[in-house]
C-alpha cells in the first residue's frame, strides 16, 4: 500500500458540559484527524494529543507538526501494511500519540481493502463490551450526586471519580453511602498526589473500590509500589504506562495491579494488544482508557475493549456523554454496554455535514515527497 497525501485535519467538538480533573478543565475537544489517501483507497486516525501539554507531553500542533515534517516524508518511500508503520517511525524518538494515529489511518484504509473489522483484527471475542463513565470534579457534593445519579440511570456498569488533594474522601464517601456498596466505583487523581500522601490515599480503603489511578507522577513507579504494598484497592497505572516494556517493568515492581490501556499513550493499537497479551500472561486484568474521543476514536477503542483481557468497563462512554453532535454516527449505551462495530476497518466513517460544521484547519500534504 502506497500513500499517496495525508490530510491534517483539526477539530473543535463543544463539550456537553465542562470535564475538569486535577489537570484543567477542558470545554471544547480540540482533535487532529489524520485522513490517508492510498492505493487502496483511504482510512482514518484520530489523534489523542490535546491542546495542551498536560496530560501528556505531546500537544495537538507538536503532533501535526512532526507527522507533516518527520513522519510522511519516512513513510511516503514505503510498501506500507500497519506493522510497517511502527517500525518505520521506530526512529523518531517520542510522539506516541502522533504516531498512534497514522498508524490507526493506515490500519482502518489497509483492512478497509481487505473487508476485515479493527475488532477481528485485533483478535476480538465481544460483539458488545460494558463500559464506565469518568466524572469530572464538581463544583459541589452535591452537583456530583446528581451527575452520578444520572449516568447510574442511564445504565452505566462503572462510575470513575476524578480526584485530587481537597477532593477525595468527602466526595468519594457520599458517593458510595447515596449509591451503595452494589455500585462499581474508581478513582483517578491524574498525578495530583505527592508520596507523603500515602497515608491519606490509604483511606480510601474504606470505600470499596475497584481500583486507584495513578495517584503519582508518570515516573514514580517506587511511590505506586508503596502504595499498593500498603492499600487493599488495587492500583491502576495510566501516565506512567507508555509501552509493553513499562507494562512489564511496572508489573514486575508491583506498582500496579491493573492497567489502563490508552493506544494514543502507548503508540498505537498493535502496542496496545502487546500490552494486553503481557498483562494477560501476569494475571493483570486491563481496561480501555478514553481521551474524550470522537466518534473515530471511540469506534477504534471498542474494538480494543472486545479482546478477552479486558475485564473491566472502559472509559468508553456514550456520543451524547461527551458531544452534542459528534463527526460520525451517534454511539448508543444499551444496557450498560456499547455495541463494537462489526464492519470494515473502524466500521465508522466522518459524515460529511457534521465533519465541516466543526473543522477549523485542514492541511493536505502529498506524498509524492
Ligand atoms: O486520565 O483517563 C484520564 C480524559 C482526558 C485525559 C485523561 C483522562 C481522561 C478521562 C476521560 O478520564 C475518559 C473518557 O474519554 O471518557
Ligand atoms: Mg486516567
Amino acid at each position: 500500500m502506497k500513500l499517496e497525501a495525508v490530510e491534517l485535519r483539526q477539530v473543535a467538538l463543544p463539550l456537553v458540559s465542562p470535564f475538569r480533573t486535577s489537570l484543567g478543565t477542558q470545554t471544547v475537544r480540540t482533535a487532529l484527524l489524520v485522513r490517508v489517501l492510498t492505493d487502496e483507497g483511504e482510512g482514518w486516525g484520530e489523534c489523542a494529543a490535546e491542546d495542551e501539554p498536560t496530560y501528556s507531553p505531546e500537544h495537538l500542533a507538536g503532533a501535526a507538526d512532526v507527522i507533516r515534517r518527520f513522519m510522511l516524508p519516512a513513510l511516503a518511500p514505503l510498501d506500507l501494511d500497519p506493522a510497517a508503520v511502527g517500525t518505520a517511525l521506530r526512529h523518531l524518538r517520542g510522539h506516541p500519540m502522533a504516531k498512534a494515529a497514522v498508524e490507526m489511518a493506515v490500519l482502518d484504509c489497509w483492512l478497509r481493502a481487505r473487508r476485515t473489522s479493527l475488532a477481528a483484527h485485533l483478535g476480538g471475542v465481544r460483539q458488545r463490551v460494558r463500559v464506565g463513565v469518568s466524572v469530572g470534579i464538581a463544583e459541589t457534593v452535591d452537583a456530583l450526586l446528581d451527575t452520578v445519579d444520572r449516568h447510574l440511570t442511564a445504565g452505566y456498569a462503572r462510575i470513575k471519580l476524578k480526584i485530587e488533594p481537597g477532593w477525595d474522601l468527602e466526595p468519594v464517601r457520599a458517593v458510595r453511602e447515596t449509591f451503595g456498596a452494589g455500585v462499581m466505583l474508581t478513582v483517578d487523581a491524574n498525578t495530583a498526589y505527592e508520596p507523603g500522601d500515602l497515608r491519606h490515599l490509604a483511606k480510601l480503603d474504606a470505600f470499596g473500590l475497584a481500583l486507584v489511578e495513578q495517584p503519582f507522577a508518570p515516573d514514580d513507579l517506587h511511590a505506586h509500589a508503596a502504595l499498593a504494598a500498603r492499600m487493599d484497592t488495587p492500583v491502576c497505572l495510566d501516565e506512567s504506562i507508555t509501552s509493553a516494556r513499562d507494562a512489564a517493568e511496572a508489573i514486575r515492581r508491583g506498582a500496579c495491579s491493573i492497567i489502563n490501556i490508552k493506544p494514543g499513550r502507548v503508540g498505537g493499537y498493535l502496542e496496545a494488544r502487546r500490552i494486553h497479551d503481557l498483562a494477560q500472561a501476569n494475571g493483570v486484568p486491563v481496561w480501555c482508557g478514553g481521551m474524550l474521543e470522537t466518534g473515530l476514536g471511540r469506534a477504534a477503542n471498542l474494538a480494543l475493549a472486545s479482546l478477552p483481557g479486558f475485564t473491566l468497563p472502559g472509559d468508553i462512554s456514550a456520543t451524547e456523554r461527551y458531544y452534542h453532535r459528534d463527526i460520525t454516527r451517534p454511539f448508543v449505551l444499551d444496557g450498560g454496554e456499547l455495541a463494537v462495530p462489526a464492519e470494515p476497518g473502524l466500521g465508522v466513517l466522518p459524515e460529511e455535514a457534521g465533519l465541516e460544521a466543526c473543522t477549523t484547519v485542514v492541511d493536505t500534504v502529498s506524498c509524492a515527497f
